[in-house]
């Protein structure tokens, strides 16, 4: 090729600019690496008692990730706890390609042991609020827990504030998980009353004060991060502009007054007043309904107050009268994403609460409680070739739910429960197509009273059912991978609501490797990383030895016979203080009154 001749300025000058926006450009991605020993610390966020609690390298609360759009996270987690396993998972994150990375124990990998070390490491490609918890047998609300927030140059929403801020809210419990944990599933608590927390707190700690500029406009990402307690939260006189939910951007919606499950997120724009002489309170006020009791020394409420005056007082937070939250459905998602057509694939799962024949109470996803399996799913997909596409290899307990590549699923829940439940689906956003009133009943596709669905529906990872009502879903499955589904209660988890979605196996075993040290975890305590759920590598097809719920009642037994007798020893060897706690307002009044007659017979 003939040498050419010494560019023109014109061309050196746009060779610059060439240069200059691949210098700025928000595609020149970069790795940021955390650290992290996960050890015990001292706490005492609610005021009222100090505890241990997880924290991370000797602190807590624990540190925020922050990255931008197209970064590489690196998370080297050391467990330091000595006496738990731990793992972390990174809520909302798709991890496409990275499902290894997702970090549910038994599902994608081994629980790791203290002593021992495991690295996380993906990029993100989201932008939006998230947050990183541990995925392991109910343990974050001990602490393992924080924001992770991704920034994004190209945001349809950045020129609409001009400072951001992170505020997270949690329920907080003075008894450590396992504890928690022992009493709630348990022959001792037969109507399955959860453990009811002692405090809420926001920013892992109460009376959080906010400086704030006259006249400036603010996005606040919200955060629930708490184990059970949704919240309502409000700032007095302020009102809010809701422009993301759950990492998904939203046309701005204007409201006085949002609610959050567990795991949601919103994003706020709120406009300081020009005024400077007061201060106003935030409140956030756990929602009770979820409780099934209400101990009188409860206060569900927690405030803060955005301070435009340091030496002014701030006010006592005024009582509203009535809950009146944003109603997400009514939220559009910038991007337009329109309503998938009918469905490739519809599954329907009912959600129930009953006893097995150890006397405990259990959750069921089609009269299936999960079980984690012997081999995490991830591996069982991994290591059986063709059969990966049978659900039989998965065992009966983990419920698994094959996917095809592509096609587009429609989840019908059907709440047959009088609680509330905020699902959530790893790997995935989804469309919100259709959600009935409180007491709907079964969802009927063939109603022709069904409301329209939206054009383009909201999307978010976490949807609450109503208490006997229905939520149907759609999204399509194009992130292979073994992805929970699951309530986020962390107590209705570890009693068994979750079902795996089992999405592309074949295309999944095409591009994953299990790293080194994932393998190393599993090796130091004996759990396999190849076969069935039991950890057949040669049949496949024979479940033996496979974890499962324990049997159900005896025959001639029914569920209600089952929790009058225990309720009769309860209240024989305890007296009714043990029952009181345990939730008596769960147990029908008919059973009330056997058990009562019972325990005076005795
Ligand atoms: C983690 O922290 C614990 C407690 O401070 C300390 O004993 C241990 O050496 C630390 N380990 C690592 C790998 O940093
Ligand atoms: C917050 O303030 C209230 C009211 O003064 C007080 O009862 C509570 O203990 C405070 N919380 C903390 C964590 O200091
Ligand atoms: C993270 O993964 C990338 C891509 O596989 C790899 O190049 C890099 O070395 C990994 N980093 C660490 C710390 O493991
Ligand atoms: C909460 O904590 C974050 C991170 O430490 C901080 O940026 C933010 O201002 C705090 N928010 C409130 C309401 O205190
Ligand atoms: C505050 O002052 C600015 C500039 O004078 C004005 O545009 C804005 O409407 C005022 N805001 C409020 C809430 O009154
Ligand atoms: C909590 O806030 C709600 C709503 O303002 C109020 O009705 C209730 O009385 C408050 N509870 C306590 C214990 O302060
Ligand atoms: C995952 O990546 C594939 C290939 O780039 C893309 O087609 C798909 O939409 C992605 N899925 C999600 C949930 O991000
Ligand atoms: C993963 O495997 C599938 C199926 O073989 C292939 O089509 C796809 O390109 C692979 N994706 C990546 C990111 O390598
Ligand atoms: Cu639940």
């Amino acid at each position: 090729m003939p040498s050419s001749p010494a560019p023109s300025t014109a061309l050196s000058a746009l060779f610059f600019r060439l240069l200059l926006l691949v210098v700025v450009s928000p595609a020149l991605s970069k790795t940021v690496t955390y650290n992290w020993n996960i050890t015990w610390v001292r706490a005492n966020p609610d005021g009222l008692f100090e505890r241990d609690v997880i924290g991370v390298n000797g602190a807590w609360p624990c540190p925020q990730i922050e990255v931008e759009k197209g970064d590489r996270v690196v998370v080297n987690m050391y467990n330091g706890l000595g006496n738990q396993p731990t793992s972390l998972h990174f809520h909302g994150l798709f991890q496409n390609g990275t499902n290894v990375m997702d970090g549910p124990t038994a599902v994608t990998q081994c629980p790791v042991p203290p002593g021992m070390s495991l690295t996380y490491n993906f990029t993100i490609d989201q932008p939006g609020t998230y947050w990183y918890h541990s995925h392991h047998k109910g343990q974050y609300p001990d602490g393992l827990r924080g924001p992770l927030l991704v920034h994004d140059s190209a945001s349809p929403i950045k020129d609409m504030y001009s400072e951001e801020l992170v505020l997270t809210l949690s329920d907080w419990y003075h008894q450590q998980v396992p504890t928690l944990l022992k009493k709630f599933i348990s022959y001792t608590n037969p109507t399955g009353a959860e453990p009811v927390p002692q405090a809420a707190l926001f920013n892992d700690s109460q009376n959080t004060t906010l400086a704030v500029q006259p006249g400036k406009t603010y996005l606040v990402r919200i955060i629930n991060m708490a184990a059970f307690a949704s919240q309502y939260v409000w700032f007095e006189d302020h009102s809010m502009k809701v422009v993301e939910v759950d990492g998904v951007y939203t046309e701005p919606y204007e409201t006085n007054m949002i609610y959050l499950t567990t795991a949601q997120r919103y994003s706020v724009l709120i406009t300081m007043k020009n005024e400077t002489t007061s201060n106003y309170a935030f409140m956030g006020s756990m929602d009770e309904e979820l409780f099934d009791t209400v101990p009188s020394s409860l206060n569900p409420n927690v405030t803060g107050w955005l301070v435009y005056d340091a030496s002014a007082p701030k006010p006592a937070a005024k009582d509203v009268s009535e809950f009146a939250p944003l109603d997400d459905f009514l939220l559009t998602p910038i991007d337009g994403e329109k309503l998938f057509p009918e469905a490739d694939h519809v599954v329907t799962l009912d959600v129930m609460m009953d006893n097995l024949g150890d006397g405990a109470n259990y959750a069921f996803l089609n009269d299936i409680t999960y079980v984690r399996p012997k081999v995490p799913t991830l591996y069982t997909t991994l290591s059986t070739g063709e059969a990966a596409t049978n659900p039989a290899i998965y065992g009966v307990n983990t419920h698994a739910i094959i996917l095809n590549h592509l096609e587009v699923v429609e989840i019908v829940l059907n709440n047959q429960d009088k609680g509330k439940h905020p699902f959530h689906l790893h790997g995935h956003n989804f469309q919100v197509v259709h959600r009935s009133a409180v007491d709907a009943g079964l969802y009927d596709a063939s109603d022709p009273s069904n409301p329209t669905m939206p054009a383009v529906p909201m999307r978010r990872d976490v949807i609450q059912a109503p208490p006997n009502g229905n939520v149907v879903v759609r999204f399509r499955a194009d992130n292979p991978g073994i992805w929970l589904y699951h309530c986020h209660l962390e107590w209705h988890l570890a009693s068994g609501l979750a079902a795996i979605m089992v999405e592309a196996p074949l295309q999944l075993q095409a591009n994953t490797t299990i790293p080194d040290d994932h393998k190393a975890a599993c090796d130091a305590q004996g759990m396999p990383y190849a076969g069935n759920a039991a950890g057949n590598t040669v049949d496949l097809l024979d479940l033996q030895g496979a974890n499962v719920s324990p049997p159900p009642l005896p025959a001639g037994f029914t569920a209600r016979g089952i929790v009058a007798l225990v309720f009769s020893c309860i209240s024989a060897f305890l007296g009714t203080a043990v029952v009181v706690w345990y939730g008596m307002r769960e147990v029908p009044k008919d059973t009330a009154a056997a058990a009562a007659a019972a325990a005076r017979r005795e």
